[in-house]
């Protein structure tokens, strides 16, 4: 009987392995990249953050920058054949960003006038598929005092 049950539980434990092993990189994948970047800054004044974008993440994916201190803003496209770009739209916050992401770096400058959680995403599609923000092309930006 116990011999029977240790078996199983092998047996058991084996297939388990078998039918999660799949998804380990990716697991893996989606960790980089989560942890919020609070930008700290310069000695330039400016609140330095790059942000890399791919199919279909951007990395970081959660910022955070102070209000109404400049944000340098480096954008950069990781994937050669994908188009993406980066939108953050808040009016609120005297912001109105629609970029195209290249391989070398874009420089953005701006600041943010008010405190809040805004989204940032990538408006592509291809064809009828999934648009890239549902693919996970969304973060956000959170503006702290
Ligand atoms: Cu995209």
């Amino acid at each position: 009987m116990t011999l029977h049950r240790g078996i199983t539980m092998k047996r058991l434990s084996f297939l388990l392995l078998v039918l999660f092993m799949p998804l380990l990189p990716s697991l893996c994948l989606s960790e980089e990249g989560k942890a919020p970047f609070a930008a700290a800054i310069g000695p330039d004044g400016l609140q330095h953050v790059e942000v890399a974008g791919g199919s279909y993440y951007f990395k970081p994916e959660r910022i955070i920058v102070r209000v109404n201190a400049p944000v340098e803003l480096k954008l950069r496209n990781e994937s050669s054949v994908t188009p993406h770009d980066f939108i953050l739209k808040a009016p609120e916050a005297g912001i109105d960003i629609s970029v195209t992401l290249r391989g070398e770096p874009t420089v953005l400058y701006f600041t943010m006038k008010k405190t809040g959680v805004y989204t940032f995403y990538c408006g592509r599609r291809f064809l009828f598929f999934k648009s890239h923000r549902n693919r996970g092309m969304e973060g956000t930006i959170e503006v702290v005092e």
